[in-house]
């Protein structure tokens, strides 16, 4: 299939960026967790005719003319999200991940309630009432935490729901490696009149797969992205549950209004469709295998990892995501041993881990995930590898230590410098090239 041939007609500076980020991605592991490769289907609606259309409203109530084939998309987009998630409402409009959490506050809550929140170097997300985002300025936010061990701290969340009373709790999770316990949080919630909000973003393939239990019986609503482990497009939905429904029977017209007219315009009709068709193949019965696998790669890797004395947040995982403490090597190491993966091929991201003695910018974790390397193929055997190259990487850089601010610029540049003239990273550079040769990547896409 050669694609883009216009493309490269008109633009060849576009054109060769979209090109080199192709290489890129089949000659590397992407190991970020919230990241996926869609399928082709998938970025040929992505691609389409939908992105011409204004259709502001919903199917059957446009303000737009000639919507007769986007209402079929839509409708089709969120007939599928209620059927694989076991829920009477959906919206599949926002935009992204953030504004449908927005939405799902501006729905429930008036600006100064008080709402809870995963705290962010615990694994929780920025729109959960994090200090910086707008969540933690219009509401008043209180944060829970994880205790030592790093499993949420179950006593704390239900003392300071008693001591404040949140119009709003969130369950969801960016950077925590076990199940949430969607059950625990229910009677949490339950107990205080909250509503409970599961934000699923990162596993809601897994809940699809059935390999993380879903929050469909416990919560009100549901948020999730759409390109996670789900494998669509970059998007958004919201959901209610038929517990939402019993709480305020007029939840999903809430949301639908505060979508649009309150926060959006005209839907991206070409994510839509896209958001559809990931649906479709995730409710196929070969989706189950590949939640199954992404989460069995998560725990042969986090083993192989801990066998080589890396030490993981939590000890392991439950889910499709790894989080390495670094502080056995020192502080604030994260930003060193990322530009060092990326150096040998392997694409990871930097992460606060809790109680990081660091800061966000230079913490002192690394956050990884399998979904990307499930959907090439693949399994258990492979992470022993993948296992292997990292801990050889992180190895050859344990020496190096982050200094303190004055010299930080100056480090990191001779650092840069002299990884990328380390003759082992060239050598794992050269094993991740061989193993990504065998699991290709969109083996079909030719570009001119
Ligand atoms: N940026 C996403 C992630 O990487 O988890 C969350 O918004």
């Amino acid at each position: 299939m050669e694609w883009f041939k216009q493309l490269k007609d008109t633009d060849p500076e576009i054109f060769d960026a979209i090109k080199s980020e192709l290489g890129r991605q089949r000659d590397g592991l992407e190991m970020i967790p919230s990241e996926n490769f869609t399928s082709i289907a998938v970025m040929q609606a992505s691609g389409s005719v939908l992105t011409n259309k204004y259709s502001e409203g919903y199917p059957g109530k446009r303000y737009y003319g000639g919507n007769q084939f986007i209402d079929v998309v839509e409708s089709t987009a969120r007939e599928r999200a209620k059927k694989v998630f076991g829920v009477p409402y959906a919206n599949v409009q926002p935009y992204s991940g953030s504004p449908a959490n927005l939405a799902v506050y501006m729905a429930v809550c008036k600006p100064g309630d008080v709402i809870m929140g995963q705290n962010l170097s615990d694994g929780g997300h920025l729109t959960h009432g994090f200090k910086g985002s707008v969540t933690g300025q219009i509401f008043k936010s209180v944060p829970y935490h994880v205790r030592p061990d790093g499993y949420i701290d179950l006593d704390e969340v239900k003392r300071l729901a008693e001591e404040n009373k949140p119009v709003l709790i969130w369950a969801g999770i960016t950077a925590y490696t076990r199940e949430v316990p969607f059950e625990e949080f229910a009677k949490i919630a339950d107990s205080v009149g909250a509503y409970l909000a599961a934000d699923i973003s990162h596993i809601s393939g897994l809940v699809i797969g059935g390999v993380h239990k879903s929050p469909a019986k416990y919560a009100h609503i549901i948020t999730t992205t759409t390109h996670k482990t789900l494998r669509g497009p970059r998007g958004a939905m919201i959901m209610v549950t038929e517990k939402g429904l019993q709480k305020d029977p007029e939840l999903g017209e809430k949301i639908d209004k505060t979508i649009i007219p309150g926060m959006q315009g005209g839907p991206h009709n070409h994510t839509t469709a896209g958001i559809a068709i990931a649906l479709l193949e995730a409710s196929r019965p070969e989706f189950k295998e590949y939640a199954k696998q992404i989460v069995a790669n998560s725990r042969a890797l986090a083993a192989q990892l801990s066998a080589r004395g890396i030490k993981l947040v939590t000890g392991g995982t439950d889910n499709h995501m790894i989080l390495i403490d670094l502080t056995p090597f020192g502080k604030g190491n994260g930003l060193l041993v990322q530009e060092a993966l990326d150096a040998a091929g392997m694409t990871v991201n930097k992460n606060t881990i809790p109680n990081d003695p660091s800061s966000p910018f230079y913490p002192s974790g690394i956050r990884l995930g399998t979904p990307a390397l499930t959907t090439r193929g693949m399994k258990e055997g492979e992470m022993k590898e993948v296992g292997d190259m990292i801990a050889d990487v992180i190895s050859e850089v344990k020496g190096y230590q982050l200094p303190g601010k004055e010299e930080r610029v100056e480090y990191i540049r001779k650092f840069k410098g002299e990884i990328a003239s380390n003759r082992r990273l060239a050598e794992v550079r050269s094993r991740v090239l061989e193993l990504c040769k065998r699991f290709p990547l969109y083996p079909e896409l030719e570009l001119p």
